[in-house]
């Protein structure tokens, strides 16, 4: 029988490459962000392979999105995999300096977004006594760094809820496993940077990690036999060493 799985933030980078790796292999899909051409636009290219459905709401709305999931049509309600994926950094900036609203974002976003969706997920889980959550962390949740104070937070945080969830949700036999990667070329120095020409440096000189990549990794992990869970991976291009240490063409 063929598995739905619901990837937060399928509109760009991790998630949207996530989402073409489960339709190639013939997973449903519920594809999750704010922007609906970009929904729109995936959702055409992917129902070529699968079935797709689509979803917009702003994570950080707590009513939007538990009535945007409450809607899924019959055949989408049964959430087998869920991607918790959306999110981002927003600024790098010391603490002394650092913006409230940015830091409002990033917990809002990567940590109560991740909280809001779970909640509205998990309860058809336990019910069926199966499923699969998968929080995208980072290595900025194993390792703080220079100016990365709260979006750190907001990332160990996401790792604290996955093994808070993998204790709980045991005895109804779901997995939960954290994808922990290093720097991926994707918008998200854009979005951190605000569009600054800081982030046109972030991946220059070395070979960083792809969205592929890391869907790769992902996909493995969802394929994994029934006793087997990859409870926490840490995943860093080679170049790459931890969250200060990188090898950069002369
Ligand atoms: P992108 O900026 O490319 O993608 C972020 C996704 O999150 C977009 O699809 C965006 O969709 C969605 N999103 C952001 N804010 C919201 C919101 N308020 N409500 C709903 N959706 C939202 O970045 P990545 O693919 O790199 O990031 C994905 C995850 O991977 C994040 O959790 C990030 O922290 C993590 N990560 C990234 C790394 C990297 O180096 N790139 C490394 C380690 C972890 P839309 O704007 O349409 O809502
Ligand atoms: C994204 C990786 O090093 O920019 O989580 O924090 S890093």
């Amino acid at each position: 029988m063929k598995k739905t799985a619901l990837i937060t933030g399928a509109t760009s980078g991790i998630g949207r490459a996530t989402a073409h790796k489960f339709a190639e292999h013939g997973i449903n899909l519920v594809l999750c962000g704010r922007r609906q051409r970009r929904l729109d636009s995936i959702e055409k290219a992917l129902s070529k392979e699968t079935n797709v459905h689509t979803l917009n709401f702003d994570v950080r709305d707590r009513e939007k999105t538990l009535n945007a999931i409450e809607s899924l049509p019959k055949e989408f309600q049964n959430i087998d995999i869920l991607i918790n994926n959306a999110g981002n950094a927003h600024g790098l900036d010391p603490i002394q300096s650092g913006s409230l609203d940015d830091w409002d974002a990033m917990m809002d976003i990567n940590v109560k977004g991740l909280l809001y969706v779970s909640k509205a997920i998990i309860p058809n889980m336990t019910e069926r006594e199966a499923g699969h959550i998968i929080n995208i962390g980072s290595s900025a949740g194993k390792e703080v760094y220079p100016k990365g104070n709260v979006y750190c937070a907001s990332k160990y945080a996401v790792l604290a809820i996955t093994e808070g969830m993998r204790i709980d949700l045991n005895p109804f036999g779901i997995k939960v496993s954290a994808i922990n990667p290093g720097l991926v070329e994707t918008e998200f120095s854009q979005v951190r940077f605000k569009g600054d020409s800081a982030a046109d440096n972030v991946y220059k000189g070395y070979k960083a990690l792809q969205a592929k990549d890391i869907a790769e990794i992902i996909y493995f992990t969802v394929t994994r036999p029934a006793h087997v869970n990859l409870a926490d991976v840490l995943v860093f291009p080679t170049a790459q060493a931890n969250s200060i240490t990188l090898k950069k063409d002369d």
